[in-house]
């Protein structure tokens, strides 16, 4: 058998790693807050500031837009922390018997 056959890359051997490996950027989530009638305007900013880290300037003004436009964001993340966060909405709700719900979407 010839040397070609036995080592089709000519490497002998030798493990040689791209220069330049190919890197993706993580694919990003959006985690969205919808509204319902019934949750309190004040629980849902105070799940902004706690969960989301806003301000209560951007918290009030994000739930404003969930009140009236049926949906809002609440931050973008990559799939970990976003599948946290909802969790972590969706269980403090539950616990305070609010119908509050929050989902995410790949941007
Ligand atoms: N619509 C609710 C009310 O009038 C307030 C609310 C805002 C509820 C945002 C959910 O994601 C929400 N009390």
């Amino acid at each position: 058998m010839t040397e070609s056959h036995q080592d089709p890359d000519q490497n002998h051997g030798l493990v040689l790693e791209d220069a330049r490996p190919k890197l993706k950027r993580p694919a990003m989530y959006r985690v969205v807050l919808l509204n319902d009638d019934y949750t309190p305007m004040e629980f849902v900013v105070q799940i902004l500031e706690t969960i989301f880290s806003m301000d209560r300037t951007s918290a009030t003004r994000v739930m404003l837009e969930v009140h009236t436009k049926g949906r809002g964001t609440a931050g973008v993340y990559t799939y970990e922390i976003a599948e946290t966060r909802v969790s972590q909405v969706n269980g403090f709700a539950r616990q305070h018997q609010h119908p509050l719900l929050c989902t995410m979407e790949e941007v």
